[in-house]
This record gives structure tokens, sequence and C-alpha cells, in this order.
């Protein structure tokens, strides 16, 4: 062989993989499909947290056929507009609150009763048993596919007017509550005024005065950057707010039996990392808080907000019957 004809045998050899190398990264590039994931919280909320867990576990188990394109803060809508994409196929998966879920799905409104849940062990235990799964097989029939049950957090109030500690003190403030039947309910019996309102509209609105105050979880609160434009922060601990990861059913028909499963695993791993961010926020989370400005009212009178929002049972009860409610209440493994 001479020695020119070595180099030009090279010189192909080489030419011939890089087209062929090129050729793989195209054809990764086609089988690489992204998952298109909103949320109403920011990029540095329980929420993203869990997200970027997901998007680590697909992208692992999938070997990297399904990457995430995570949308936070509202950017694709409010949570009840991101439901209605989902069924209709503009965009793939969300992590919602169960906020708007029950106009969906009236089931899981038993979840969103005030004082339901004890602590977190409660609830998490609650969801991760069988009436858990019960629900996110109503979610399904429904044009929804319920990934996961993961975590917004107990909900406490905000407002720059009193120090929340009874229902009293709190009578009268003009309140932004989700677009949730049981929340609007509860907040009747303590006789403030609810107002329904997407979250992308509420940092305006309480910037502007249209409302006194809201009700979040801490992680919420802090990473939505809420205690700009609320002084106090009263622990009432009112109401668990569970959240669900739910995929688009015009996704999941394109999807193999082993793909979804993959979802279904990925999913319960963004739960957890969710649920332990909530965890290290509900102490931590406080105390930035307070360094941020909040004054924090810890002596709640629990008591006092339970009573007055027993008759919202009675509302439940009258509308969907007390069969859910009994199974949770009487749950002796959680
Ligand atoms: O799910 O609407 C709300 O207040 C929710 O807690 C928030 O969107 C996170």
């Amino acid at each position: 062989m001479t020695a020119r004809f070595a180099r030009s045998a090279l010189s192909a050899a080489i030419a011939g993989a890089s087209t062929l190398a090129l050729a793989t990264v195209s054809l990764n590039a086609q089988a690489q499909q992204t998952i298109t994931i909103g949320h109403t919280t920011s990029d540095n909320s329980h929420y993203s947290v869990g997200v970027d867990a997901f998007a680590e576990k697909l992208e692992e188990l999938s070997d990297g056929a399904f990457v995430v394109d995570e949308q936070p803060s509202g950017a694709l809508g409010g949570e009840r507009d991101m439901i209605e994409g989902l069924q209709i196929g503009t965009l793939d998966a969300v992590v919602t609150s169960t906020g708007p879920l029950g106009n969906f799905v009236p089931e899981t409104y038993v979840l969103d009763l005030p004082f339901l849940f004890e602590d977190y062990d409660h609830a998490r235990c609650i969801l991760d048993g069988e009436i858990g799964q019960d629900l996110l097989d109503k979610v399904e029939e429904n044009d929804l596919v319920s990934l996961a049950w993961t975590e917004n957090g107990f909900r406490h109030m905000t407002n720059s007017d009193r120090d929340i500690k009874t229902p009293e003190d709190a009578e009268g403030l003009k309140i932004r509550t989700m677009e949730n039947e049981m929340h609007m309910a509860a907040f009747e019996e303590m006789d403030v005024q609810p107002t329904p309102m997407a979250f992308p509209e509420l940092f305006t609105a309480l910037q502007q005065g249209t409302v006194d105050g809201q009700e979040n979880p801490i992680s919420v609160i802090l990473t939505s950057n809420m205690w700009e434009v609320q002084d106090r922060l009263s622990l009432t601990g009112h109401v668990y707010s569970p959240a669900i990861m739910l995929a688009s059913p015009v996704l999941w028909d394109e999807l193999s039996e082993e793909e979804r499963e993959w979802f279904t695993e990925a999913a319960r791993a963004g739960a957890e990392a969710t649920r332990a961010e909530v965890s290290r926020l509900e102490t931590e989370g406080v105390e930035e808080l307070k360094e941020k400005g909040m004054t924090v009212v810890e002596d709640i009178d629990k008591s006092r907000f339970q009573e007055a929002v027993e008759p919202s049972y009675t509302t439940y009860t009258d509308e969907y019957g007390s069969e859910m409610l009994d199974r949770i209440r009487n749950n002796d493994d959680c």
C-alpha cells in the first residue's frame, strides 16, 4: 500500500465514521421526545424540585429517549387551564394542586375538607394507600391520566392587616381562595369573603389590594415572593393541599406499556423529592420568611377554627355523600 493510498483510505474511513456519527446523532434527535410539563409555582419551588427528579428518572429509565421541558410560574396558564390543556393535548403533563381538580373529578373534593388530615404522615399515608389509589382511578375515568399523588402542603393564611389567631380575627377580610367549592364553603363559614382566583393572578391582586390576603403552603409563600406584598403569616394549617401529577391522554395513547411504566415510576420519584422539600421548608421556610420581614403568628386557636368550619362537612356530604369521608376517617392503617 502506498503512503498516498493509505492516507486516502484513512481519510475515507474518517469521513465514513463521521457520517455515521452524524447519522446516529440525528437518529437520536429524531427518537428523542420532549415532554412539556407545566406548573404554577416558581422554578425554585417544591414542584420544581419534583419535576427535576422526574426528569432525571425518566431520562435514566428511557436512556435519554425522553427529555423534559419544564414550564414553571404559570407560563402555560393557571391550574384549571392546564388541566383542560391536557385533555386536548396542548401540553403533556402538569403538576397541580387539587384546587381546580374537583371541577373535573368531584370524588377528589373529599381531600379538600378543612382539618381532615392531622399531619403530613396522615395525609401521605392515605394518599399512598388504597383510598389514594381509588381516587387516582377516578381521575383516570375523566379523560385524564393520573401518574402519582404529590404534595403542595398544609395551607396557612397571610394578610397585611391583622394578626389572625382565631376565625373572628379574619372576619370581613377578602381572602383569595383557589377555585374549589370546598375551600370556599369553609371560608364562608369563617365569615371571610372568599374570592376565587387562578394562581397566576394572585401576586398582582395582592399588590393592588384587590384582595386583602391569601392562603398557601410555606413553599409557595416563600418561592412566589408573597412576603414582598404580605406582612403577616398565621400558621393556621387549616387544610392540607394535595397535589397530583397528571398526563395528557393524547400523550398516553402514543406510549407503549413499558414507556408508561417509566412515566409512573419517574412521577413517584418526583413526588418523593417534592415531599422532602415540603417537609424541609415547613420549618426552615418559616425562619426564612421571618428573615424576609414577615411577622409570623404561631399561637393559633386551631380548635376555634375547626369549630367554625365544621358546617362545611355537611355542605360536602349533602352533595357528595359520606362514603369517602367515612373511609378516610375510619382508616386504621394511617
Ligand atoms: O399549586 O393556587 C394555589 O394557591 C396553589 O396552591 C398553587 O397554584 C400551587
